[in-house]
């Protein structure tokens, strides 16, 4: 399976997918159980499985997640340690939004030889992290600023950077939990834009503000933060 081929695909069809974050620090295995029977019933398209916390541990998720369910498990790291052979892919995220370089390259140097051994496929990914109206666990982490929604030129040219370094796909970000997720102007101001497949997640909480994100461009949305009391939820996105 080529994950980024089957993206580019969906695009070329005008396919908009759906991915469910699972951030395995906050699930127990019945929690677990329950994504997998929810992600079976409704079909989305991928599963995101990472979590900011530098001590998350992806590995023993990853598995169970492979084990049972037959969409794609992509490793959404929030750290070089978050780290499993048994993935399909990862996106390699680097944090293009701030100025440190620890989230722009530091990590990434010291995952390069891992990454290099493994079967995992790399999706090079610019991460563009936005206001969402609270602080959100990457700027802490990262102890970067996200870019103001007052500059939507400066997220576009961030973008556009990002792109132009050959960075495979764009990822705006909200923040897990946003108040407000990334609106529908710079969606599709980015889109605009740039030409490689656009993410947007953070705060996305209705099947409305999913459609919107789509109908102003974005052809991956992620949800996580909603799914978490109840993985059945799901079905708010994809049930139609
Ligand atoms: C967070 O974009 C993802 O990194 C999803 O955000 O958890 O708010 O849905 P939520």
């Amino acid at each position: 399976m080529n994950c980024y081929k089957n993206i580019l695909k969906a695009v070329e069809e005008k396919r908009k997918l759906f991915a469910v974050l699972i951030d395995p620090e906050k699930c127990d295995s019945l929690k677990l159980e329950q994504y997998v029977d929810a992600i079976n019933t409704y079909h989305p398209d991928f599963v995101f499985v990472g979590g900011s916390q530098m001590q998350c541990s992806v590995n023993d998720a990853v598995a169970f997640l492979k084990n049972r369910v037959a969409i794609p498990v992509i490793l959404f790291p929030g750290n070089a340690l978050q780290f499993s052979e048994n993935a399909d892919a990862i996106l390699l995220l680097s944090l293009i939004s701030g100025r440190n370089a620890e989230f722009l390259i530091g990590q990434h140097v010291k995952a390069a030889k891992m990454l290099k051994k493994s079967s995992v496929e790399i999706l090079p990914t610019g991460y563009i992290l936005i206001e969402g109206g609270r602080e959100s666990a990457t700027a802490r982490i990262s102890k970067t600023h996200p870019l103001s929604i007052e500059k939507s030129d400066e997220i576009v040219s961030t973008a556009l950077a990002g792109e132009q370094l050959g960075l495979r796909l764009i990822y705006l970000e909200a923040g897990s939990g946003a108040k407000c997720p990334v609106s529908q102007t710079i969606i599709a101001a980015t889109r605009a834009e740039i030409n490689v497949p656009l993410i947007v997640g953070g705060g996305i909480k209705t099947r409305q503000e999913m459609l919107s994100a789509y109908e102003a461009g974005a052809d991956i949305v992620v949800v996580g933060n909603v799914l978490e009391d109840n993985p059945y939820y799901i079905a708010e996105f994809l049930y139609f």
